[in-house]
């Protein structure tokens, strides 16, 4: 799957049929040009796989990992078992429970083993993209200018609405 030249966040995700649900993702992390890397691993079908990968990505130059599951979603808690980078969880919409089941079972982590888990569905995966940006921009001023260039970028948006909005009520 899609990988850049030494990626700085490492995607996980529990199946490529996550794929289409978090490609949101991706798209966030290179609006912000953050090189990224994506696997697909399974905390239950290939436990030593996340294992291996969770132990050795701090080591490989990963500042951050973001773990896309549905269903009985372990796989960002499983990696958050394995290193010490932060993990930003991922829960991914599934037809029998509406991905309630996910995001139960992303963010209910016990004590000790944190998991950052975002929205299901909206705007969940580009949120997991722009947490894992914010973590880097804390160590990287030219990522940090983006961020506040793309929050001005926002309030415009939302002055420009309200505007548009003030003005179609007044016929
Ligand atoms: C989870 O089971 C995956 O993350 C996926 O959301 C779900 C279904 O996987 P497949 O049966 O489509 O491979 O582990």
């Amino acid at each position: 799957m899609t990988s850049t030249e030494n990626p700085q966040v490492g995607i996980i995700m529990g199946s490529d049929s996550d794929w289409p649900k978090i490609k949101g993702v991706a798209a966030a992390l290179e609006e912000f040009n953050v090189a990224f890397e994506v696997n697909v691993m399974s905390a239950h079908r290939t436990p030593e796989v996340v294992s291996e990968y969770a132990s050795g990505a701090l080591g490989r130059g990963l500042k951050v990992i973001i773990a896309a599951a549905g269903g009985a979603a372990h796989l960002a808690g499983v990696a958050a078992a394995h290193t010490t980078l932060p993990i930003i969880g991922l829960p991914v919409p599934t037809p029998d429970l509406g991905g309630l089941d996910s995001l139960l079972s992303t963010v209910q982590m016990p004590g000790d083993v944190p998991v950052a888990t975002v929205a299901v569905g909206m705007g969940g995966p580009r949120n997991a993209g722009l947490l894992a940006v914010q973590i880097l921009a804390l160590a990287d001023d030219g990522l940090q200018e983006k961020l506040q260039q793309f929050k001005q970028m926002l309030t415009k948006k939302i002055v420009t609405k309200n505007e548009k909005l003030k003005e179609s009520l007044k016929t």
